[in-house]
């Protein structure tokens, strides 16, 4: 039997896969069941609505929306859900993520969309904030979140190590 899909992941376009990958390393080394498709707030936004009722049916937790230029799809989706939205700009165009950016983060009061860095750091961040949300209400989520941290803090203390000797 499969597991109810705690996090969906919805694209602006399967262009911005390769970036979202980072954030399906993450949901999957923490074994959080995800869903992770395309739809587009401008070239399919009725396909957007539907995914919005699919996660409503389905009880979805949280929804991350990536979308480059003028990025849309993570406000469409928070307008129709009181499920939280994580937000992911993607450095798709000439202004490298900056349009993203801007379309994502200025929600107008009343809507939110947590909105991440441009790219593959906010791509990691976002289900890193997911998995956050989640561990709200599950113990052993956030023990892994807590190894995961110390994992990463003796990871860069190696690092240092090595840099003092010169090696
Ligand atoms: C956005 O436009 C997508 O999220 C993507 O980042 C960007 C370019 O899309 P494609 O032209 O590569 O499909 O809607």
């Amino acid at each position: 039997m499969t597991k109810d899909v705690q996090v969906g992941i919805i694209l602006g376009s399967d262009s911005d896969l390769k970036t979202m990958s980072k954030a399906v390393e993450i949901l999957t080394k923490f074994e959080v069941p995800y869903f992770i498709t395309v739809g587009s707030a401008h070239r399919s936004p009725e396909r957007v609505i539907q995914l919005v009722r699919r996660a409503e049916a389905e009880n979805w937790q949280i929804i991350i929306a990536a979308a480059g230029m003028a990025a849309h799809l993570a406000g469409v989706i928070a307008a129709h859900t009181t499920k939280p939205v994580i937000g992911v700009p993607m450095e798709s165009s000439g202004l490298g993520g900056l349009d993203a950016l801007l379309s994502t983060v200025q929600m107008p009061g009343g809507i939110p969309v947590a909105t991440m860095g441009i790219g593959s750091a906010g791509a990691k961040n976002a289900a890193l904030f997911a998995v956050e949300i989640l561990a709200l209400s599950d113990p052993a989520l956030k023990q892994k979140m807590l190894d995961y941290r110390r994992e990463q803090t003796e990871s860069i203390e190696k690092k240092a190590v090595k840099v003092e000797a010169g090696d």
